[in-house]
C-alpha cells in the first residue's frame, strides 16, 4: 500500500479521503509531530501547497509524498464568504451553522445559491508540486440544519439534484458528489498513473 502524507488536523477530512483511496491501494496517514502551518494565503490552492509544505518540512521518516486539502464553503449571498476563512468563521461547528444561518435571515430562496470548493495539492519532499486538482459541490444553504453525517457546514447545505443536505448523505454517496471526492478521483486517477511508489 503506497502510503502518502495527508497535511492535515482535521480527523474528518482523512476519514473521507482513506474511504475512497484505500480500495485503490492508497493510504494516507498524518504528518509528523511539529505539523503547524500557517495559513496565510489568498487561494485555496496557495493554503493548500503552504498546509503540503509545511508536513514535508516536518516528515522525519521516509515518506515521499506529501498532499493537503484546502476547502471552504462560499455563499453567493454574502460575496463568497466565509470562502477561505470557512475553518475560523465561528469557534465551533455549531456556531458556524448557526452564524451563517443568521447571516442569510434576509436572503430569498434564490439568493441561497453556495458551492464547496476543495483545493488538493501533492507534493514532494523537496516541495516540488506534483500534481494539483480541484473540485466543485454547488448546492444552497437550507433554512435549518437537518442529518447527522459528515461534518462542518454539511447539515445546511442542499446538495445540488439531490433534495438532501450533504450531512443526509452516507458516506460513499457523499464521496461521489463532493468536492473533496471529485478533487480526490482526479488525484487518484494521476497517482495510479504516474506509478508513484
Ligand atoms: P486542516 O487545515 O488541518 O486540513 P481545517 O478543518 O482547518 O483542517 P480548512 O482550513 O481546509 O480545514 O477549512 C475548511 C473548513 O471548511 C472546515 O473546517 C469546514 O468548516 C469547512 N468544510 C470543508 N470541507 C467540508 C465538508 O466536506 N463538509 C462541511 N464543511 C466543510
Amino acid at each position: 500500500m503506497l502510503k502518502i502524507v495527508l497535511a492535515t488536523s482535521n480527523p474528518h477530512k482523512i476519514e473521507e479521503i482513506n474511504s475512497v483511496s484505500v480500495p485503490f491501494g492508497i493510504e494516507f496517514v498524518l504528518p509528523d509531530e511539529g505539523f503547524n502551518p500557517i495559513e496565510d494565503g489568498s487561494t485555496f490552492e496557495e493554503n493548500s501547497y503552504a498546509k503540503a509544505l509545511a508536513a514535508a518540512q516536518c516528515e522525519m521518516g521516509e515518506r515521499k509524498y506529501f498532499m493537503a486539502d484546502d476547502s471552504g464553503l462560499c455563499v453567493d449571498f454574502l460575496n463568497g464568504a466565509p470562502g477561505l476563512k470557512s475553518a475560523r468563521y465561528a469557534p465551533s461547528a455549531q456556531e458556524k451553522i448557526e452564524k451563517l444561518l443568521d447571516a442569510l435571515k434576509d436572503a430569498k430562496e434564490n439568493q441561497r445559491g453556495a458551492k464547496f470548493v476543495c483545493s488538493l495539492v501533492l507534493i514532494d519532499k523537496t516541495g516540488n508540486i506534483l500534481n494539483k486538482t480541484t473540485g466543485i459541490c454547488k448546492g444552497k444553504i437550507a433554512h435549518n440544519q437537518c442529518g447527522e453525517g459528515g461534518f462542518g457546514y454539511d447539515p445546511i447545505f442542499i446538495v445540488e439534484n439531490k433534495n438532501k443536505t450533504m450531512a443526509e448523505l452516507s458516506q460513499d454517496e457523499k464521496s461521489k458528489v463532493s468536492h473533496r471526492g471529485r478533487a480526490l478521483m482526479d488525484m487518484l486517477v494521476w497517482i495510479k498513473c504516474a506509478n508513484l511508489k
